[in-house]
């Protein structure tokens, strides 16, 4: 080994694997250009509220993050300690399956990246369950959840994400449908395979890649 390389650690090779991974992906990030909006979808300028009717308030002093299963170091995070973590801004498209998309949203918040550093999943895990405090729950690849532009996001262009929102965290998944990307995000477990969350138990498709129109589980 030369001198100027870094020496393995479990974290390079933790990262090695999820960037493998990821290089499976039919669902491109960070498209721009003709095929920017997927098909089916139309673009609006507002942005549409969706959820199950339930809008839960959780101020900050009482939010909670717990992050358990198929990792070495399960946390139990609290605002102080979600807000010391790295923050990250970036921005977006939202595309959601009842088929509007939105463009250029910008972010702020901590990166599953570096949440993935900090919790460090084992080997074994592959899926994600995350789930919301009114009751929501949602699956996905640990592939598409790492990917470099997925956000667990506080910020909406610049102002604190509001409660309609999901407020005051939630996870945005932009190649994903937005229905993956949980509001009010509670908890996330590492899983080893796939389970099925609320929509996904109700006919919607266990990945949700918009540009291939994984809409249904039947599709
Ligand atoms: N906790 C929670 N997250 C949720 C939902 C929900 O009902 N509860 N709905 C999902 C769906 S179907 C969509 S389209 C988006 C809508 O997000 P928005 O209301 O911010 O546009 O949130 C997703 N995340
Ligand atoms: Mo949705």
């Amino acid at each position: 080994m030369s001198e100027d390389e870094a020496p393995e650690t479990k974290l390079t090779q933790t990262k090695r694997r999820w960037a493998e991974q990821g290089r499976f992906l039919t669902g491109r990030i960070s498209r721009q250009g003709t095929d920017r909006l997927p098909p089916g979808q139309h673009l609006v300028k507002n942005w549409p509220v969706l959820d199950l009717g339930q809008q839960p308030v959780v101020r900050p002093e009482s939010w909670r993050l717990d992050i358990a299963g198929e990792v070495d170091s399960p946390a139990s995070l609290d605002w102080r300690a979600f807000q010391a973590l790295p923050q990250t801004n970036n921005q977006s498209d939202i595309h959601c399956v009842t088929t509007w998309s939105r463009y250029d949203n910008r972010w702020q918040g901590v990166s599953t990246h570096d949440l993935l550093d900090l919790v460090m999943p084992k080997p074994s895990a592959s899926h994600v369950m995350l789930s919301s405090y009114d009751g929501y729950t949602t699956n996905l690849p640990l592939a598409d959840f790492a990917v470099e532009d997925a956000i667990l996001a506080t910020h909406w262009e610049g102002e604190p994400l509001s409660v309609e929102h999901g407020g005051p965290v939630r996870l945005v998944v932009p190649h994903l449908y937005f229905w993956k990307s949980a509001k009010w995000v509670n908890r996330i477990e590492f899983l080893v395979g796939d389970r099925a969350g609320f929509w996904e138990r109700n006919g919607y498709h266990m990945r949700g890649d918009p540009w291939t129109e994984e809409r249904y589980s039947g599709d």
